[in-house]
């Protein structure tokens, strides 16, 4: 019989962790996760695939951990032993990356590196394949549309220059020591577990509530700005392609097409059964609510960024002519799997009913 595989996933409390370790799992992969600790519950979105640790059924294992302990990282990948290592793990959020801009490079490139070294230390250069979740932010300032793996980086942000040292210590790992060492520039990806602050569940969870009568309205930044937005269930997929291959290689994950934040907020009001109009301009501006008049979203100011990333669209054609990936929802699809869940969630649990987005700074 072949051995199973074993893989560790840091952010495996995460959007994409979450995910990736199901997929791993139906893949009959022994699966690692590193988890921190916090004062509060931070599983919800594995606590469906972990079991009690005393009645061992599923081949799924958490640890405790942080990107910031190398001691840790150490011990943890030398009991293991792992094939592959998705380091998912990161302080994500670009505009906290403003307010945290050394913990967010702490994270985010030094725990690359911590990562790649416990492998060289513990002489698994040979052994243990490692994906390391880059980013569309990358290119930040635009060069060049549609972007691809060739198109210069100008990073926007404390979160995206900590991600552009985690690209580059990946590409020197997989060149010094010939390690299978690559980057998924992933574009950005949504789903129905996305963090509540993200932009795009921000409005969907506002969106439906808002129609549900338990919110009045909601308060969003920079309407204008584009992204290229896919389903996180597709490109974890393509992740996992990434470590499946002959050699290694980066690789941008990207649907292709893109759309303004006001364009997600009418498709997803729409789903949730409201038609937007807008008023006025600028920061006065408000998205109205067509068939009540009722203002629904205003603009605050708070969430505009001290540097912004207008427009990103990416060009996948590598990830499709050589892995074979290709997403399968549309933009659509996305949204309406988004709200969909999102009202199952008020309809069933009235504890999630708090108002976050207002409470909440981003
Ligand atoms: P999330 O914010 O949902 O998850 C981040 C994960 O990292 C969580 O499990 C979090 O733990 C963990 N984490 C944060 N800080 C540390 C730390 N110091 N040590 C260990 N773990 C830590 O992000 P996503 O799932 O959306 O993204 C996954 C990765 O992909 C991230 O690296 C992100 O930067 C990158 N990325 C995401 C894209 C997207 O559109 N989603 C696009 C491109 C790249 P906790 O749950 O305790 O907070
Ligand atoms: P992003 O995602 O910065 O692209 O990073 P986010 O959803 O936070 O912002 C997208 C765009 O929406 C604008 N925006 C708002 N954003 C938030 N969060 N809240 C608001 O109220 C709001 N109003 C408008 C933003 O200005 C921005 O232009 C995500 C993260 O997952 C990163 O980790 C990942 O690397 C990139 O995607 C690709």
């Amino acid at each position: 019989m072949e051995e199973r595989k074993v893989a560790l996933i840091t952010g495996v409390t995460g959007q994409d962790g979450s995910y990736l370790a199901e997929f791993l799992l139906r893949k009959g992969y022994e699966v690692h996760g590193i988890k921190r600790r916090s004062s509060s519950f931070n599983t919800g979105r594995i606590d469906h695939i972990y079991q009690d640790p005393h009645t061992k059924d599923l081949p799924f294992e958490l640890h405790y951990g942080d990107l910031t302990d190398s001691t840790n990282l150490i011990r943890i990948i030398q009991d293991i032993q792992p094939d592959e290592i998705y380091n998912l793990g990161a302080q994500s959020h670009v505009q906290v990356s403003f307010d945290a801009p050394e913990y967010t490079t702490n994270t985010d490139a030094l725990g690359v590196l911590r990562l790649l070294e416990a492998i060289r230390i513990l002489g698994l250069t040979q052994k243990t394949k490692f994906y390391q979740a880059s980013t569309s932010e990358l290119y930040g300032k635009v060069q060049e549309v549609p972007q691809t793996e060739n198109t210069p980086f100008y990073p926007r942000s404390p979160y995206a220059v900590a991600k552009l040292y985690a690209y580059w210590i990946t590409v020197n790992y997989r060149e010094a020591y010939d390690m299978y060492a690559v980057n998924g520039i992933l574009f950005n990806h949504e789903s129905p577990v996305r963090g509540e602050t993200f932009v795009t569940r921000k409005i969907t969870r506002a969106a439906v509530r808002i129609a549900a009568g338990l919110q009045e309205k909601t308060y969003l930044g920079n309407l204008e700005a584009k992204r290229d937005w896919g389903h996180a269930k597709d490109y974890i997929e393509g992740m996992y392609l990434m470590l499946q291959q002959e050699e290694p290689e980066d690789f941008v994950l990207a649907t292709g097409e893109t759309h303004t934040v006001r364009d997600f907020c009418e498709r997803a009001f729409r789903h949730a059964g409201i038609s937007l109009e807008w008023i006025g301009e600028g920061i006065d501006e408000k998205g109205i609510n067509a068939e009540t008049g009722d203002t629904v979203i205003e603009i605050d100011p708070r969430y505009f960024r001290p540097t912004e990333v207008d427009l990103l669209i990416g060009d996948a054609t590598q990830a499709h002519e050589k892995l074979g990936w290709n997403p399968k929802f549309t933009f659509d699809e996305l949204i309406e799997d988004m709200i969909r869940e999102d009202q199952q969630e008020i309809n069933v649990d009235n504890k999630t009913n708090e108002d976050y987005s207002r409470i909440a700074k981003f």
